[in-house]
């Protein structure tokens, strides 16, 4: 027996993307069901993003889920920058009026969810096997597995909100997609543990032995990065081998601030970039992750997904309010010029900051002189302000 069901947009995946465009739709009185392949807790609990564009934090105060971000949320005025040791600061408030939120991604999910459950409606937990049916008809389906049993939903629209591993963009015939990619040969190693920040800012620093990043969730929660091999073996990264590193890296003043100790969280990120267009195939409509990749260098990853689901949300209440299709059709397009924008800024702060070359060779030479030029040019530093901040939308 397949139980059959129907709403106005079947969305794929709980991660930001899926519950913010959920939580908006009701706000605007369009039914959604989700569906997530794994539990709630795994979803609240996994460590990412944690720095969030005043516009996003715009778009979740519109949502209603911003109460907990207003109280806890750390805003930031600008961030440094640390080059062998030299440190110059960014001031996003003075070059651009605007600044940015540090916030965790866990934080924006767990509000988001507990905004869905109550009331605004269902989210399918373990729903293994969800597969697309009938996109380029006016009746697309969902199907799935759940409790044992099989699952039939009917949908005007399928969102798919399901990242970068997700079913989605591969249920878009090959040959209607085209796919930009680059791939960085290093990862990042992040460390989450529970000790004051070593600065009030975020530092992000180029050294001779690679990239780091001071990062926090909270007064007392710090978040640290260091760009490592994509080979590396966790194992062969305890805790004090970490620190040191960062304590290097970060620069003597961070290193004097820093407090060290066990890591609560510890792992291992590629770096990619990359765009699959267009963003829509018939009644699909892709969002967040699952459409395109940044590098975390420009913090944009999840500010991105937020800019996708306001354009969808508007695209999709026009129809059910307006019987306009006009916004649904330039949706991948309009969505996609933002896209762009981002991954340029995050391609450019990953290659400037990025241990990338030999030490003597030209293009090293060109990354400290682009970072000497940003250190003293106040135009340099307002292009540096305004994409960190985020483009308007
Ligand atoms: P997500 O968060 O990956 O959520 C997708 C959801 O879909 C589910 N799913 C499926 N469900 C059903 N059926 C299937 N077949 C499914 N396949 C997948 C998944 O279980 C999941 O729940 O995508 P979404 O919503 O598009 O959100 C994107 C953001 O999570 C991502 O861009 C950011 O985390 C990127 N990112 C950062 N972004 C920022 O804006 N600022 C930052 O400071 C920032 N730092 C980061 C980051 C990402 C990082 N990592 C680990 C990649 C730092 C790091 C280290
Ligand atoms: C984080 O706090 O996880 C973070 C902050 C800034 C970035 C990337 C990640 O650029």
């Amino acid at each position: 027996m397949v139980s059959q069901g129907r709403t106005q947009v079947g969305i794929i995946g709980a991660g930001p993307a899926g519950l913010l465009l959920a939580r908006l739709l009701k706000l605007h009185g369009v039914e959604s069901v989700i569906l997530e392949q794994r539990d709630r807790a795994y979803v609240e609990g996994r460590v990412r993003a944690g720095v969030l564009e005043q516009g996003t934090a715009s778009l979740l105060e519109e949502a209603g889920v911003a109460d907990r971000l207003k109280r806890e949320g750390l805003v930031h005025d600008g961030i440094e920058i640390v080059v062998r040791d030299r440190s110059f600061r960014i001031d996003f408030r003075d070059l651009t009026d605007k600044t940015v939120v540090v916030y965790g991604q866990t934080e924006v999910t767990k509000d988001l969810i507990a905004a869905r459950l109550g009331g605004d409606g269902p989210i399918v937990w373990n729903a293994a096997n969800v597969t697309i049916h009938d996109i380029d008809s006016a009746r697309p389906r969902l199907t799935y597995r759940c409790d044992g049993q099989e699952h039939e939903l009917t949908c005007d629209f399928i969102a798919g909100c399901d990242g970068f591993h997700g079913v989605s963009r591969q249920s878009i015939p090959a040959n209607a997609l085209r796919h930009f990619e680059r791939v960085y040969p290093f990862g990042w190693l992040g460390i989450l543990a529970d000790v004051p920040p070593c600065s009030h800012e975020l530092i992000y620093a180029k050294h001779a032995r690679g990239f780091a990043l001071a990062s926090m969730r909270s007064p007392t929660r710090s978040r640290y990065y260091i760009q490592c091999s994509l080979y590396e073996d966790l194992d062969e990264w305890p805790d004090a081998l970490v620190w040191e590193e960062l304590k290097r890296r970060l620069g003597s003043e961070a290193a004097a601030r820093m407090t060290t100790g066990p890591a609560i969280e510890k792992s291992i990120a590629p770096l990619r970039s990359f765009v699959a267009a267009p963003m829509r195939h018939g009644r699909l409509f892709l969002a967040g992750d699952a459409a395109h990749i940044v590098p975390p260098t420009g913090a944009k990853g999840l500010n991105l997904a937020a800019s996708d689901v306001y354009y969808l949300c508007r695209a999709l209440t026009a129809f059910y309010g307006d019987k306009r299709t006009d916004l649904l059709d330039r949706y991948s397009e309009t969505a996609l010029a933002r896209v762009w924008k981002a991954e340029r800024f995050s391609w450019w702060m990953t290659t400037m900051l990025h241990k990338l070359h030999d030490e003597t060779s030209f293009e090293a030479q060109m990354q400290l002189a682009e970072l000497d030029y940003l250190a003293s040019s106040r135009a340099a530093q307002t292009a540096l302000a305004e994409n960190y901040v985020g483009l308007p939308y």
